[in-house]
Parts: structure tokens; C-alpha cells; sequence
């Protein structure tokens, strides 16, 4: 066999992503917990309970998994609920749980990424508005100060906001995140509000620590028209990307938020970006529907032909990575990918859903799109947000039960992928047979 492969550049970050609510447990302080608590908030009633018990020290063995699997880099967030458990009250245990995380990843030449903000506040935060009211900013600037003082020695990597623009849908359009509102005009005023959060979290960290590199994570889905030659869906497409997908982005780059009715002026917020960090999973089909307002006039729906996750909740397009990195280098920052995977418990298309994202981040690479590291959602099966349990994102399956973790075939496919920083024909071959072919085409693979 004719020894192919797709060789990512020397000291390419490998790693996977996780979040505090997510794998923690016991996070009693944040909204999350609260709203977990209301009945019909959470598929099956289920509960983020002791999560992947993080908390009680698991962290240790996951990420000694992450060491033994050949990663080199680990994306996880701290939790502001529990390091700021009431206004100005600086948890003292919190902090030091998280400077242990720090140096257990540092001892094991692990690069750590921390995300300060991913989807959880404290529950005294949103009773004063949460992220509603421009106080927020100063609120959000004096945790920053805080956790780049007690831990900025530990890491350079810092994430200021974890997909801002998902967020907002998720808690001020569809309401399926706390507080649970539908408002658009609402949901627009967080958005901004929020990026100027980011803003003063950006000066905050720098002002602390010169070698801080700032960035934040953003959601791009893919938005395509539905019927390309029917303008309105086109246009309705192109409204999705622009509002949800670039807000931010453009507000970075120029200095000007734009909403649905007017665009405001941002300057403190320009140029507030070191790395650029893309969440990529899916991408919809668009089609105008005028009965969808707050969703701009757009039903989103994916194509019949697509592969679809186990609970059909993601469609595999990997050359929406390619053209989102494609679209994003255009802004001229470093780009990591800070989330990528998928949710399938039997692991049947994870490992061809990862060769072929990967497929997709290398060839961008090769195009010189400055990315430097792929972050893959997640190491651990984990707490899925309003889908409780039920969605199985993790390398390693979780018995919630138990805490017993056992490797899906993805954890070892990803794992040579990690200690070889390349894909190889032979790999390929072997984790997702039929798709060898296509990757490495010809007759290499024969023999
Ligand atoms: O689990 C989430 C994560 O918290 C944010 N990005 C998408 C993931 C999978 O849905």
C-alpha cells in the first residue's frame, strides 16, 4: 500500500473541548442549575447532577486519557457561578480547583484554552439583568480581572465568550436556555451587550498578562438557499448567516455591530480578537417562509440525502468547515477550530464524520488558512443543555451511573490521527473503510 497522508504542520494543537457545566456536576450557583430544576426545561427530566463528577477530582483520569490518546491540547472553562458564588465573594476553593486543573494539564504538556463564559452564569447575575442590562460589561470585566490574576500564570490561551450568537438564540429566540425568553429585539441588545462584555474581557486579560492571546469561540452553521435560483430563499439565507454567523465577527473587524434595525457603533470592540475560534457541525438548507419572523423569515431544514446523527440532529457537511475557514481567513486573525464532533452513542459515524472534517481542516491548512489546532467536541459524553443525556458527543462513553468511561473506536481513530499530527491511507482504511477510497483516491489503498 503506498504510504499517503495529510500532514498537519509541526506544533498543531490536538485537543478536545469541554465545558464546566458540562462535565462538573454539584454547579449550584448557576442559572442552569436552577432552570434544570423546572419541570419540562430538560429532556427526561434529566439533570447535569455530578456530570462527568470533574468536581470530585475525575478530571485527573480524563485527562490522563487525553495524555495516553496523544493530544496536546485541552479547551476547558471555568465556571463564574462557582468562582463568584455572590456578588464580590471570591470563592478561594473554586479558584484553586481550577488552578489544579491548570496544573494538572501543564504536568502532562497539555496546552490549556479556558473559556471564562460558556453558556452559564451566576444566578445572581441574571437576577440583576444578567446580560440584558449594560452592566453586565463592568460585571463580566471584574471576574476577568479576577481569574487572569489567580490563574493567568497557568495559561495563555483565553476564550472570552463560547458561542455568543448560539446563546442568544438559544436563550432569547427558541427560550430553550435560561431565562427562556422569545425576543428578537431582546435577543439583539445581548448579543451587543455581550460583545462589549468580550471587549472589556479582552483589555482586562491583556492588561494583566502581556502574553495573554484573546479570542472567542463562534458558532458558523452553514446557512444555504434552499432552491438557489428562488432569490428569496437566497436572500433569506444570506439574512441567517449575516445576522447569526458574522454579527460579531463584523463588529470585530470594523467597529460597527449591526442589528436588525439599525448598526451601532463599537469602537472599543475593534481589533479585540488574537484568534479567531470556529464551532463547526452542520450547515441548513434555507428556505423563505414568511411564517418564521423571529427565525428572519427562514425555515431551516436539512437536505433529504443527508447523513444524518443518531437523533438527527446534526448533518455532516464537512466542506462547511472548509468554506467557513475559507470565509473567516478573509479577517487575516489565527484560527483555531475550538469545536467540531458529534452526537452518536453506537460510534457508527463519528470516525467517518471525523476523517472527513479533518480531511476538510487539512486541506485548509494547505490552502495557508491560518489554523493552528482542532479542538473535537468532546472527550467525555457529557451534559447536553436541553437535551439532557441523550446526546453522546464523547470520544469515551460515559455510564452516568457508574463513571465508568469506555473508548468508542473514535477515541483510538483520533488518537493515531493526535500521535502521528497526519491522516494516513492506512488509518483511513481501517476506521471508515469505504470513505479510504475517495480520500486517497487511486489504487493506493489496493494491496
Ligand atoms: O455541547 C455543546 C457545547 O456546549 C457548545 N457547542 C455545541 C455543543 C454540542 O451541541
Amino acid at each position: 500500500m503506498v504510504r499517503a497522508q495529510f500532514t498537519f504542520p509541526r506544533g498543531f494543537l490536538w485537543g478536545t473541548a469541554t465545558a464546566a457545566h458540562q462535565v462538573e456536576g454539584g454547579n449550584a450557583a448557576s442559572d442552569w442549575k436552577a432552570w434544570e430544576r423546572e419541570p419540562g426545561r430538560v429532556l427526561g427530566a434529566h439533570t447535569s447532577s455530578r456530570a462527568c463528577e470533574w468536581l470530585q477530582g475525575r478530571y485527573i483520569e480524563d485527562f490522563d486519557r487525553a495524555v495516553a490518546d496523544g493530544h496536546n491540547a485541552l479547551r476547558l472553562s471555568v465556571e463564574w457561578a462557582r468562582i463568584e458564588p455572590e456578588p464580590g465573594r471570591w470563592d478561594a476553593a473554586a479558584l484553586q480547583f481550577y488552578r489544579a486543573q491548570l496544573l494538572a494539564l501543564r504536568e502532562r504538556n497539555i496546552t490549556p484554552m479556558v473559556t471564562l463564559c460558556h453558556f452559564t452564569q451566576p444566578l445572581w447575575f441574571m437576577e440583576r439583568g444578567g446580560w440584558e442590562t449594560p452592566a453586565c460589561i463592568q460585571l463580566f470585566e471584574r471576574y476577568v480581572q479576577k481569574v487572569a490574576a489567580e490563574l493567568g500564570d497557568l495559561c495563555t490561551l483565553w476564550c472570552t465568550i463560547n458561542e455568543p450568537n448560539a446563546y442568544v438564540f438559544a436563550a432569547y429566540v427558541a427560550g430553550v436556555f435560561p431565562p427562556g425568553r422569545h425576543n428578537l429585539l431582546l435577543a439583539q441588545q445581548v448579543h451587543l451587550n455581550q460583545l462589549r462584555a468580550h471587549a472589556a474581557a479582552y483589555y482586562a486579560l491583556h492588561a494583566a498578562r502581556p502574553d495573554a492571546r484573546v479570542g472567542w469561540a463562534q458558532y458558523l452553521r452553514g446557512f444555504v438557499a434552499a432552491r438557489p435560483g428562488f432569490p428569496p430563499d437566497r436572500w433569506a439565507a444570506n439574512w441567517q448567516h449575516q445576522l447569526f454567523n458574522m454579527g460579531w465577527v463584523n463588529a470585530v473587524h470594523s467597529g460597527r455591530f449591526r442589528m436588525l434595525q439599525r448598526s451601532v457603533p463599537v469602537p472599543e470592540c475593534r481589533g479585540t480578537c488574537d484568534w479567531l475560534g470556529v464551532n463547526y457541525y452542520t450547515r441548513d438548507l434555507v428556505a423563505f417562509d414568511l411564517r418564521r419572523p423571529f427565525e428572519l423569515f427562514g425555515r431551516r431544514q436539512y437536505a433529504p440525502a443527508d447523513v444524518l446523527s443518531e437523533n438527527g440532529f446534526i448533518a455532516s457537511h464537512p466542506a462547511g468547515l472548509f468554506r467557513a475557514l475559507e470565509e473567516m481567513q478573509a479577517f487575516g486573525w489565527p484560527m483555531f477550530v475550538t469545536e467540531n464532533g458529534v452526537e452518536d452513542a453506537p460510534d457508527s459515524m463519528r470516525p467517518a464524520y471525523l476523517l472527513e472534517h479533518l480531511r476538510a481542516l487539512w486541506q485548509a491548512v494547505c490552502f495557508n488558512y491560518p489554523v493552528h489546532g482542532y479542538f473535537h467536541w468532546s472527550l467525555v459524553d457529557n451534559f447536553e443543555w436541553e437535551r439532557g443525556w441523550t446526546q453522546r458527543f464523547g470520544l469515551y462513553a460515559l455510564d452516568v451511573e457508574t463513571q465508568v468511561r469506555t473508548p468508542r473506536r473514535s477515541a483510538q481513530l483520533y488518537a493515531e490521527i493526535c500521535r502521528a499530527n497526519a491522516i494516513s491511507a492506512e488509518t483511513a482504511q481501517r476506521y471508515a473503510a469505504p470513505l479510504a477510497g475517495s480520500m486517497f483516491p487511486g489504487s493506493m489503498l489496493a494491496g
